[in-house]
């Protein structure tokens, strides 16, 4: 009889948290590859990203998720929320991303949303900042009153702290099947996708707090000349005035964003970049359904 604990396990992982938790930044850190963009701003991640991890007994797929909030209301955000909603069902395990050591509205709304069937851990990131690591064993009996949790991992998704106890956790709960993605693939999303994503992460890493929710990038072209990608890009602001500080003086904000991008595309695609990237005004997209929808939200 073949021993069911040694065959190969495969499945879908959400991770969900509220916003700057650190979903993304787990997801990468896991997958070993920057498929999914970060910042220290929250709301950085808009879509649905799908991020693959093959090791000789299983394959996870991390469905990173965008953070899901109450505070601000557009249609932007209903959106994203309903991508969270979405993203949980179906899936075979749940990882909670929350803050070492912090449970607020947030994460307790977070909490709600998890359906009973699905068994759910609780990834307690950025354990690096806690100086103090006496405080966990509270916080952890109070987690466990809140939710009832499969297990409970403290780990740091930027050092790579306690990863493998961490999907170890979460293997224990994949069906065993077969892989359904090849064991190099790090993304579902293609190359067209990542280049917009990766220009969007400069505007959020690289200006203040107002432009980039109010931004969103477009790839109008993405060709392959011999071994250089050539791609064109274009930046949508919602003001003149947004525009104006996207650009910058004499066009140097935009080069610095593009130059930052590029050199993230070469690494991920292992190839030369010719990147040219647009400031247009398109004044209330994240509030117009069918802009919404050309732009792949
Ligand atoms: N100190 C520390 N910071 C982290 C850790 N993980 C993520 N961060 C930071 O938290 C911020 C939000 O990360 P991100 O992955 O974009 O969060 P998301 O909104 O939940 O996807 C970024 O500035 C990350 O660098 C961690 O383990 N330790
Ligand atoms: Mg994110």
């Amino acid at each position: 009889m073949p021993d069911p604990a040694a065959a190969f396990r495969c499945g879908y992982v959400a991770i969900v948290g509220r916003p700057n938790v650190g979903k993304s930044t787990l997801v990468n850190a896991l997958v070993g590859a920057r498929v999914s963009i970060t910042s220290g701003k929250p709301q950085t991640t808009r879509h649905r990203i799908l991020g693959i991890m093959t090791s000789p007994s299983a394959q996870f797929l991390f469905v990173d998720t965008p953070g899901f909030q109450t505070a601000h209301r557009s249609r932007l955000n209903e959106r994203m929320n309903r991508t969270v909603r979405d993203s949980i069902g179906g899936v075979d395990v749940i990882v909670v991303v929350l803050e070492a050591v912090k449970l607020v509205d947030a994460d307790r709304a977070v909490l709600s949303l998890l359906p009973p069937r699905v068994p759910a851990i609780a990834a307690i990131n950025k354990v690096d900042r806690l100086a103090d690591k006496t405080r966990l064993l509270p916080y952890l009996s109070m987690l466990e009153k809140a939710h009832p949790f499969a297990a409970m991992v403290p780990i740091s998704a930027e050092k790579g702290i306690q990863l493998d106890l961490l999907t170890a956790e979460i293997a224990r709960h994949l069906p065993v099947g077969e892989p359904l993605f090849s064991p190099d693939d790090l993304t579902d999303r293609d190359e067209r996708f990542i280049a917009a994503e990766y220009v969007r992460e400069k505007i959020f890493r690289l200006l203040g707090e107002e432009i980039p929710y109010t931004t969103t990038v477009a790839v109008d072209s993405f060709a392959h000349d011999g071994k250089l990608r050539r791609i064109h890009a274009t930046v949508y602001a919602d003001k003149a005035s947004h525009r104006a500080i996207l650009l910058g003086e004499g066009g140097a904000t935009m080069k610095s964003i593009a130059s930052a991008a590029r050199r993230d595309m070469e690494r991920l695609f292992g190839g030369k970049v010719f990147l040219e990237v647009w400031v247009k005004v398109k004044s209330g997209w994240a509030d117009d359904e069918a802009q919404l929808t050309r732009l792949g939200y």
